[in-house]
């Protein structure tokens, strides 16, 4: 009697003891690009406070746009033996080697805001995030509706800041746009050049456009920073932008808010880069031994200068 309740007593005693959710911690190593844009900064800090939130380990690595740096951090991963693999692929070749030495330790990876191009589907559990191709397409329409409003019937001479070479969005991007534009043969893209998605890029290419060339009714950037940097370069050549050239970008940060309430940017595709919540719901799903639909894609909307300074507050990135 007396020994099986001194026993039962230690046993409270350890039970009250035990942390409350001691149950040990879902570890995901995530790696992300760098920090290129406004975009990609308010994805990290996405991610990183959801992570917080979900209660979940996160191993974050910032490869600083080299894919050597997101390879070598996915390995370090496996051997870390976390319990998820995220990445945020900065091009879409490449990745089968790794993903295979992922696949080989039973590490699920999801991709998270940009695809990859390999042949083996079954190397990567989802893939979320935009899409790209509508994104273009709608920068597109976005445009061919602005010319049809402003009267312009003639030749209309775009020049395009492409991002990332390599990279999904500039592929997809650049194929939404021009899809549009074939049924619109007086709408030409006159010159293409990639800017990396970056502001310093940005300008430094549009500088070169409006050296070599006097006739640039449009711009369309894959991102918001690149067309940021294009518009100081636009200034700079004592031109207007948004006035004479018409800029369409892609993203919808705050940046490109301020930049089309002050009458210099014309038009913002949305790209929602807040993907933390949805990706720890994922995390947390395949712990709990679910299947995750293979492609869950961001809803996103578009935004046109005139409801910039009423839309602006309600942004969140
Ligand atoms: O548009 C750009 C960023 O992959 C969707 O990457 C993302 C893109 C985004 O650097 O600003």
């Amino acid at each position: 009697m007396k020994l099986s309740f001194k026993f039962a007593s230690a046993l409270a005693i350890m039970m009250l003891a035990m942390p409350l959710g001691a149950a040990p911690k879902i570890v995901l190593g995530f790696s992300q690009i760098g920090a290129e844009s406004e975009w990609r900064t308010a994805n990290s800090e996405s991610i990183k406070s959801a992570a917080k939130d979900a209660g979940i380990d996160l191993k974050f690595s910032d490869a600083q746009q080299k894919q050597e740096n997101q390879i070598k951090a996915i390995r370090s991963f496996i051997a870390q033996k976390v319990d998820v693999i995220a990445f945020s692929p900065v091009v879409e070749s490449g990745w089968e080697t790794v993903l295979r030495e992922a696949k080989a330790a039973h590490i699920p990876v999801i991709l998270s805001d940009r695809a990859v191009d390999v042949k083996d589907d079954s190397l990567w559990v989802s893939f979320m995030g935009s899409d790209f191709v509508e994104e273009g397409r709608r920068a597109a329409n976005w445009l061919v509706d602005d010319l049809n409003k402003r009267g312009m019937k003639g030749d209309v001479n775009i020049v395009e800041l492409q991002g990332t070479v390599g990279s999904a969005p500039a592929i997809d991007r650049k194929k939404g746009f021009e899809e549009i534009l074939k049924s619109h043969p007086n709408l030409k893209i006159t010159r293409s050049q990639t800017g990396d998605f970056t502001r310093a890029k940005g300008k430094e290419v549009m500088e070169a456009f409006l050296k070599a060339d006097k006739k640039i009714n449009v711009l369309f950037a894959h991102n918001d920073d690149m067309a940021i940097g294009a518009i100081q370069a636009i200034e700079e050549a004592g031109l207007k932008p948004g006035k004479d050239i018409i800029i369409v970008s892609i993203d919808g940060v705050k940046g490109a808010f301020e930049a089309m309430m002050a009458g210099k940017l014309n038009c913002s595709v949305e790209c929602s880069p807040l993907l933390g919540p949805q990706l720890m719901e994922a995390v947390k799903d395949l712990k709990a031994g679910k299947t995750l639909p293979k492609r869950i894609v961001t809803k996103e909307g578009v935004f046109p200068a005139e409801v910039a300074a009423k839309v602006f507050p309600t942004r969140k990135y």
